[in-house]
């Protein structure tokens, strides 16, 4: 067995989307929670940014290359399907989910007004990320203004185009996000599960689980759910990577669990 552990935070899309992948692949791998004041556990890599990736002795960043990586020494269920074709399809509406749905998600954060609903999200998220790499109170109390500060947030927020609001990115990916399933079965219209459903699935449950929203809106719009189902079949009860004390909301979908070895 090779030894594989994934370094971040929890509350990180990117190093959500890693750890699906490693899922659907069945690999077993250690998650290695990373402070993200100090970075202690990454200081190996002499860089900030998770997730990282190590498979035996080797160390890699960045979601996509590492799920390109995935592929190559771990061939079985492919991530980027099975032809150049399909892999070219497949990393165009990867680029959609990075720099749209995920930088959306952002977006609504950066701008959002310092009132009672950002703080009590922010502190949340501060919560996740402390119970399992300790934060001192202070920095856990200025969470709220922390991450409207990160230095990554307004580099990644630069790229985004400015002339529109959040709001009007979040309808934007909303009405895409709907194109991009299709008619299904899977992301982008493939008959086979790929790296677009692992890097969709666990955005779009977080909230929801982790107690952020009462409701996963999206199951109410059959499509979704039937989407829901079908990828939550390759995942675990908790595949979020925060610890399962921490899922005040779990997913309650017909197939859960039955693909998972
Ligand atoms: N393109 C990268 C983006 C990763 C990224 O933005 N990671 C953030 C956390 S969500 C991070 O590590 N920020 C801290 C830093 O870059 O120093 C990927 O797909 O993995």
């Amino acid at each position: 067995m090779t030894d594989i552990k994934l370094y971040g935070y929890s509350t990180s899309p990117y190093v959500r989307k890693v750890a699906c992948c490693l899922y659907y692949k069945q690999l077993s791998f250690e998650f290695v929670p990373v402070n993200p004041v100090e970075n202690t556990q990454i200081r190996f890599t002499g860089q900030t940014q998770v997730p990282v990736l190590q498979i035996g002795e080797e160390w890699r960043l960045d979601s996509t290359p590492l799920a390109l990586w995935l592929d190559e020494l771990f061939p079985d269920r492919p991530l980027l399907g099975r032809t150049t074709e399909s892999r070219k399809e497949i990393l165009a509406v990867d680029k959609w989910i990075s720099e749209s749905l995920i930088v959306s998600g952002f977006k609504s954060v950066y701008e959002a007004p310092m009132n009672t609903r950002l703080r009590v999200m922010a502190w949340r998220l501060a919560n996740i990320v402390s119970s399992q790499t300790p934060l001192p109170e202070e920095v856990r109390n200025a969470w709220p203004q922390l991450l409207q500060s990160a230095p990554f947030i307004k580099h990644m927020l630069r790229c985004a185009d400015t002339t529109e609001t959040a709001a009007e990115m979040r309808d934007r990916v909303g009405l895409e996000l709907i194109q991009h399933l299709g008619g299904g079965p899977f992301f982008g219209e493939r008959a086979e599960p790929s790296l677009l459903d692992f890097a969709i699935f666990p955005q779009l449950v977080f909230a929801y689980m982790v107690g952020l929203e009462d409701e996963l809106f999206i199951a109410q719009v059959p499509e979704f759910r039937a989407w829901l189902e079908r990828v939550f079949q390759f995942m675990p009860n908790n595949p979020l990577l925060v610890p399962d004390f921490m899922i005040v909301n779990p997913l309650e979908l017909a197939t859960a669990n039955s693909a998972v070895a």
